[in-house]
Parts: structure tokens; sequence; C-alpha cells
């Protein structure tokens, strides 16, 4: 009963490490460690190896190193009976939740006019320099949940969107089915979804004719959410303000996107949050534990839903 951590994109020596100090006692390999792969219960995965699941003939549990599952609902091979659990915790929602309102600010204080008027030297001040935002957050699991709670203490008007009825004090709370009366009650909208068939390209021309004219764009969740054409053409025709992208349908981003260049986009590299090794860990270890004990690991991720 063993852990195999892999990915063809992390550097996993921090993760073994951190693995072998936390709990001495369970058994942590790589793929290339000389390991017999019926031994494997557990797989942690980031980005594995195409057809890892099929030779591992134990497999009970696939943990994710981070807070999305889609890298691993991708994968054809997983075997019916195994359970899917990923990072929560607030070494994610932190970060992600700071991110946000730093985006937020930034476009609602107009620090990207300020930085054109230093460099000519204008000293321009707006009349109403705190413009009035409505926030619309597009999924309110753990992580939209706290930017919600986070934003409405610093005076915003919140109204978040998901698939049931959140009880959040302050916060206007709208089912997926009132996808268009949400949108008609925001300024801007900032995307955490999950990545599944039915959010794929769903920040496209059809969503923003129904969003207020110059709503504001964040997208912190999945590049696959974006048609990034749509997306030029909303700004170029003031439908959107402008937009905030840390992640891209191709990541690293082309450095032919016309994302680099434009000055209504400001782009990040996926950093919005990164995943704390010391946080991941132990809740590995505790879903691990627990699936060799026969109970399931206290986040489940429901493999119908995808997420
Ligand atoms: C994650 C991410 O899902 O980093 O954890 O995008």
């Amino acid at each position: 009963m063993a852990i195999l951590i892999d990915s063809v994109s992390k550097n996993l020596n921090p993760w073994l490490k951190a693995f072998k100090s936390y709990d001495a006692q369970v058994e942590v390999y790589c793929y290339d460690d000389a390991v017999a792969l019926e031994k494997i219960t557990t797989a942690v995965v980031w980005n594995h190896r195409p057809g890892l699941f099929k030779q591992l003939p134990n497999l009970k549990l696939i943990a994710s190193l981070g807070a999305g599952v889609d890298h691993i609902m991708n994968d054809p091979d997983i075997p019916p009976k195994v359970s899917i659990t990923r990072i929560v915790g607030e070494g994610l929602s932190g970060p992600m939740s700071n991110f946000c309102i730093g985006a937020i600010l930034h476009h609602q204080r107009q620090f990207d006019k300020y930085l054109i008027d230093q460099s000519n030297k204008t000293w321009d001040q707006e009349p109403n320099p705190e413009r009035g935002m409505k926030v619309g957050i597009m999924g309110m699991g753990a992580l939209g949940g706290d930017l919600a709670e986070k934003l409405n203490n610093l005076g915003f008007k919140v109204f978040g969107l998901s698939q049931s009825r959140k009880n959040i004090p302050h916060v206007v709370s709208y089912l997926s089915a009132e996808l268009d009366l949400f949108l008609s009650k925001i300024n801007i909208l900032v995307v955490m979804l999950p990545a599944t068939e039915s959010t794929r390209g769903i920040l496209s021309k059809k969503l923003f004719d129904k969003l207020n004219k110059g709503t504001y764009l964040i997208n912190v969740a999945r590049g696959q959410h974006q048609v990034d054409e749509d997306i030029i053409d909303a700004i170029e025709n003031e439908q959107l303000s402008g937009a905030f992208l840390d992640v891209f349908p191709e990541e690293p981003l082309s450095k032919q996107s016309p994302f680099w260049n434009h000055p209504k986009i400001m782009i990040t590299p996926h950093i919005a949050v990164v995943t704390k090794i010391n946080e991941a860990v132990p809740q590995i270890i505790a879903s691990h534990k627990r699936m060799i004990a026969g109970k399931l690991p206290e986040i489940l991720v429901d493999r119908m839903k995808g997420y």
C-alpha cells in the first residue's frame, strides 16, 4: 500500500522530500523508482504520463497535487471504482482571494491610467476616483466563497453564481439557471469555474453580450473557458472595458498571442495561486490512510460533475 507521485511538468523532488519528512512510515515513490506497481494504491498526480492508471492494478485513490482536477478527469482510463481527491485549504483560498482583490482594485482605482499619466508627467485627478463596483463571481466553491466573503467585508457589492444556492451574508446568490440575471447585475466578472465540458468556451461573445457594457473580466480559473478572439472583439467594441487573465488555453502563452501587447489586457503566467507543498502533503497522506482504513477521503471529487 504505497503512494506513487507522477507529473510530466513539475519537479517532484521537493514533493518526495516533503512526503518522507512528514511521515517516514508511508512508502512514497516516483515512476522511475524500482517499485512493483502492484504496491501502489494512491497515485498523486499533476499532468501525469499517459496510460499511468492502466499500469496500477490496485489503485484506490487519485490525488491531485492542486485544486483543479481537470488534468485527471481528461484521462479516459480512470478505473471505475477509484476515488479522486484534491487540495483545499487556506493556503490556496487566501492567496487566490488576495490576487483577485488586487486585480479588482487595480481596475477600480484605474492604476493603468495613472501609470500612463506618470509616464507622460500628466497630473489628472479623477473627480470620482473610487468607482462603484458590483462584483460577480462565477463558481462559488471553496475559492469563490472565500473571495465573496472578503470582498463583502471590503464593502463591495457581491453576487455569486453556483449550481446550488449559497448562504453567505450580504452576498446575493444566483443559480446557474439564473445566469442572465446574474450577468445583468454586475460590472466586474471574476471567473472561478472548474473546467468541465459544460464550461468549455463559456467566456464567449454569447456571454459577453449579456453583460453590462464596459464590464471588466478577470479569469483565474482555466484557459479552456476562454474564446480568445471573442475577448479581444468584446474589448474592441467596448462591451468589455478590459481583462485580467491569469490562465490561457495554451500555456505558456504563445509569443504570437495578441494578449501580450494589448493595452487593455493584463496577463500573469498562471500564478494566482501555487499549491503549498506543506499544506498539500498532510491532506494527501490523510486521504491515503483513510482509503487504507476503508474510508473515503474527506474531500471527494464528484466524478459525474467533474469537480
Ligand atoms: C490548481 C492550479 O488547480 O494551480 O491548483 O491551477
